[in-house]
């Protein structure tokens, strides 16, 4: 009698109230025949690229097959995503760009 035994504690831990968002990359890939202008333009328009970084990224993805446009949360992302297609169909492109989390 007497001692019941070592009471254990729970650890409670302030939980931050905020988190960061799944960051989502936009990925191009190459192809043989989308022009090399074209995926300049794109990368100008919907990625905010100046020609010279737009058209780095450009010639990477020639080289190697894919690169990365840019890193947003989801819904930017595949709103991205979207318009890239949408815009490289209404030129009759074969353009491919797609999404992959980061
Ligand atoms: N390979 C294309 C050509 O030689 C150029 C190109 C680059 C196409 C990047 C798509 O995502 C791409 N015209």
């Amino acid at each position: 009698h007497g001692d019941e035994g070592t009471v254990t504690g729970v650890v409670v831990k302030a939980k931050p109230q905020t988190k960061k968002p799944s960051m989502y990359k936009v990925l191009m890939l190459n192809d043989d025949y989308t022009p090399m202008e074209f995926v300049v333009l794109v990368l100008e328009r919907f990625f905010n690229k100046n020609r010279e970084e737009a058209t780095q990224i450009m010639l990477h993805v020639h080289r190697r097959g894919v690169g990365i446009c840019g890193v947003f949360t989801y819904e930017v992302a595949e709103t991205k995503v979207t318009q890239v297609m949408d815009f490289a169909r209404q030129h009759q492109h074969p353009l491919q760009c797609t999404l992959e989390k980061d």
